[in-house]
C-alpha cells in the first residue's frame, strides 16, 4: 500500500490534519492503535479559542460547532471571596467557545467517513521507518497480520505516549519537562454550570475551576495532592471542597449531582524540539503538553496542524520542487 501522507494517531490533531489534507486533494491514511469507540469516549478538552474554531470551519466541520457551542466573551477569577471578570472580547475582539473534544472528534470522524477517507483503527505495534531518507514507511499489525504502508511523509499525531517521538534518535531531539507536585481532580456531571462564565478560583486550599460542556453539563476541577486517589474523593466530598474554594455567591448557586466521569490528571509541562526530523513531523501532544488547567492543549494541537497542513499543501502544489516542507514554527 502506498500513500502520500501517513498520519499516526486519530486524536484531534490527526483527524483534523487528515481532513485538511483530504480537502486539498492529498491522499492520507490515519493509523490509530485504539478502536473508534474508545477514541470517541475519551473525555478531555472543551474550551476552544477563536483560531481553532476558524480552522475547524475551514476544514468543513464548523457547522454543528457554530450552532451548539456556548460562546464566552470572557473568563472570571475568584480570590479573597470576590470575583474579577475579564472581558476578553472587549479587550481582544475574540471569544472563547465551549464545545467538547468528543464532539469535535465525532464531527471529524463523520466528515472522514462521508469522504471515504481511510482510517485504520486497532493498528497494533505501529512503527515508523526511513524518515531520514526519501521513502518512509509505517509498519503495524492488524488482525494478527503484519502490514506496511509506503509514504512520502509521516505526521506523528500520536500524543505524549506515542511511537513517533520515541523513534527519533536521542541525539536529534531536545526535551524539556516539568512535573508539578499536585494533581487535577476533575468531574463531569449532568448538572447546570455553576455560572454562565468559566471561572478559576485561587484559594489557600488549592486552585479550582468551574467550567462546563453545555447548559446542562458541568466540568469542574480542584487541585489535589499527587498522593490522592480517585477513590478518596466521593462526589459529596468533591462538591464540598469546590464550594469552599469559590466565591460565596457562586458557592450558594452550585447544583450538585452524581459524577459521570471522575479522574485525577497529573500536571506536567513538556516540550520537544525540533518538531521535524527529515520526513517525520510531530504535531500536538506528541511534541508538547501543558497542564489541562490552561485549557490550551487542543488549541496548540490545532495550531500545529494549521502550519503542518499549509507546509504539506504548499509542497504538493509547488510540485515537490522545494525539498521538504517547512511546516512547524520551529522550522
Ligand atoms: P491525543 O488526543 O492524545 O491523540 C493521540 C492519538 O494517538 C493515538 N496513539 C497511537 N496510534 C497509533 N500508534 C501508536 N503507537 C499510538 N500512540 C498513541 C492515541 O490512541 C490517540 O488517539 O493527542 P492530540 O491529537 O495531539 O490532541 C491533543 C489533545 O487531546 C489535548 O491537548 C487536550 O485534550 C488537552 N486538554 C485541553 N485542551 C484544550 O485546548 N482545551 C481544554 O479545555 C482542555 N482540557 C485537556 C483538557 C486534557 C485533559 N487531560 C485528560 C490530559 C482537560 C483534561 C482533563
Amino acid at each position: 500500500m502506498r500513500v502520500q501522507v501517513a498520519i499516526i494517531g486519530a486524536g484531534p490533531a490527526g483527524l483534523l490534519l487528515g481532513q485538511l489534507l483530504h480537502r486539498a486533494g492529498i491522499d492520507a491514511v490515519i493509523l490509530e492503535q485504539r478502536s473508534a469507540e474508545y477514541v470517541l469516549g475519551r473525555i478531555r478538552a472543551g474550551v476552544l479559542e477563536e483560531g481553532t474554531v476558524e480552522l475547524l470551519a475551514r476544514a468543513g466541520v464548523g457547522a454543528r460547532l457554530r450552532a451548539e457551542a456556548l460562546v464566552h466573551p470572557g473568563v472570571g477569577i475568584a480570590f479573597g471571596g470576590a470575583r474579577l471578570s475579564i472581558d476578553l472580547h472587549a479587550l481582544t475582539g475574540k471569544s472563547m467557545y465551549v464545545y467538547g473534544q468528543t464532539e469535535i472528534t465525532r464531527d471529524l470522524m463523520d466528515a472522514r467517513a462521508a469522504a471515504g477517507a481511510r482510517t485504520i483503527y486497532e493498528a497494533e505495534g505501529v512503527s515508523v521507518h526511513g524518515f531520514d531518507g526519501s521513502r518512509p514507511a509505517v509498519r503495524w499489525v492488524k488482525d494478527g497480520k503484519p502490514r506496511e504502508l509506503e509514504c512520502e511523509f509521516i505526521a506523528g499525531c500520536d500524543g505524549y505516549h506515542g511511537a513517533c517521538r520515541a523513534s527519533v534518535p536521542g541525539t536529534t531531539i531536545r526535551t524539556y519537562e516539568r512535573e508539578y507536585p499536585f494533581g487535577w481532580l476533575g468531574i463531569l456531571s449532568d448538572t447546570p454550570p455553576v455560572d454562565r462564565e468559566i471561572f478559576y478560583a485561587s484559594h489557600e486550599r488549592g486552585f479550582a475551576l468551574c467550567s462546563m460542556r453545555s447548559t446542562t453539563r458541568s466540568r469542574c476541577y480542584v487541585q489535589v495532592p499527587l498522593t490522592d486517589r480517585v477513590e478518596d474523593w466521593s462526589d459529596e466530598r468533591f462538591w464540598e471542597e469546590l464550594r469552599r474554594r469559590i466565591d460565596p455567591d457562586a458557592a450558594a448557586k452550585i447544583v450538585t449531582g452524581p459524577s459521570i466521569e471522575k479522574s485525577i490528571a497529573p500536571l506536567r509541562s513538556f516540550v520537544a524540539e525540533p518538531m521535524r526530523f527529515g520526513r517525520l513531523f510531530l504535531a500536538g501532544d506528541a511534541a508538547h503538553i501543558v497542564p489541562p488547567t490552561g485549557a490550551k492543549g487542543l488549541n496548540l494541537a490545532a495550531s500545529d496542524v494549521h502550519y503542518l497542513s499549509e507546509g504539506l499543501i504548499n509542497w504538493y502544489r509547488s510540485g515537490s520542487a522545494s525539498g521538504t516542507p517547512s511546516a512547524s514554527r520551529g522550522g
